[in-house]
């Protein structure tokens, strides 16, 4: 049975040519994504048995989807929507790198989702380790928001951890509305995750970079601000900088994890393989140091090749990974 489950919205994720802009013509690449959904597939690739719990609808996108995470080795339990279609998120490239993603997932399926579509999986939920979620659910619809509420009650009721990555979506909601609701399942996870705005936006309530939190700059910076989310009631969080690395609190403990530069063609998705490293290491019973490392290691992975998992890696990819950036540093 699955040690992770996951809910959240995946779309189909249509990608321009290299050189493109749409209003030239040409053909579209079409793939998926989903924040929850590449998360699974890294943990899935990492040998943790894990679930995606979503909705999509009863087309060819709900079934590209439904597919291809099955061929990735995630258990999909989904429900199909009659008659809301499956969201798409158009990634348009400029000299082969992203430029810009929009959406068109207003009324999707997984807008749709409800409370019950997670009490249909609450056996699933008692018996996982973990069940990740993100705050890009709640901002999808009252529906999906209540269905995390859901999941973070059922979780913490049956001693299942709860992992919150922040994922505040701007494109979906302001600072304003989102800073409440995400501080909210952020002070009853186990493990938090955030990006440098989202810490100082989680630390003020609402709206990034108010004089009491400034957005931290900085790897030191950025363990402080973790370090006060831990005080808000988060047990373990985990900042992700990025290019530098990524720092951890728990505990009155601080950790600061510099990476390795890659030559990052598409960071998009990086954040999501970040978790996934950083889980399967705290899974196996790994403490906070290498499960760092092994989430840098993961997303650095993800950067390096184009689309938003597609670069995430396998067990044996990511032992090499962690091998040779222990050699470049000594
Ligand atoms: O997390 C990386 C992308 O895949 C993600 O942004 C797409 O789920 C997505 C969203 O809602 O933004």
């Amino acid at each position: 049975s699955a040690r992770v489950l996951t809910l959240g919205e995946t779309m189909a994720l249509l990608t321009t040519p290299a050189s493109g802009r749409l209003t030239l013509g040409g053909s579209l690449t079409v793939g998926l994504g989903g924040a929850e959904s590449n998360t699974a597939i890294g943990l899935a690739r990492l040998g943790v048995p894990t679930a995606w719990v979503s909705r999509v609808g009863d087309d060819a996108y709900g079934r590209l989807i439904t597919r291809e995470l099955r061929a990735e080795g995630v258990e999909v339990l989904v429900d199909v929507d009659a008659v809301a279609p499956t969201g798409s998120m158009l990634k348009e490239l400029h000299a082969g790198r992203p430029r810009r993603v929009r959406y068109q997932r207003a009324g999707s399926a997984a807008s749709r989702l409800t409370p019950a579509h997670v009490d249909a999986v609450s056996a699933r939920i008692t018996a996982a380790d973990v069940v990740h979620l993100s705050g890009i659910t709640p901002a999808l619809g009252p529906g999906p928001a209540a269905a995390v509420e859901r999941a973070v009650e059922l979780a913490r009721s049956a001693g299942t951890e709860v992992s919150f990555d922040v994922n505040h979506r701007t494109a979906l909601w302001s600072a304003q509305e989102a800073g409440p609701v995400l501080a909210g399942t952020a002070a009853r996870a186990d493990v938090l995750f955030a990006g440098p705005e989202e810490a100082a936006m989680l630390l003020t309530g609402a709206g990034a970079g108010t004089e009491n939190h400034p957005v931290p700059t900085d790897p030191d910076a950025a363990a402080a601000c973790a370090r006060r989310l831990c005080e808000l009631g988060a047990g373990t969080v985990v900042v992700k900088l990025g290019a530098l690395g990524s720092v951890a609190a728990q505990g009155g403990r601080v950790w600061v994890a510099p990476t390795h530069p890659v030559d990052a063609v598409d960071t998009v998705g990086a954040g999501d393989a970040f978790v996934a490293g950083f889980l399967a290491a705290r899974l196996a019973g790994q403490d906070v140091p290498r499960s760092l490392a092994q989430g840098n290691a993961a997303g650095g992975a993800v950067c390096q090749v184009p689309g938003d998992w597609e670069g995430a890696p396998t067990r044996d990819e990511l032992a090499d990974l962690l091998e040779r950036g222990r050699s470049n540093v000594g």
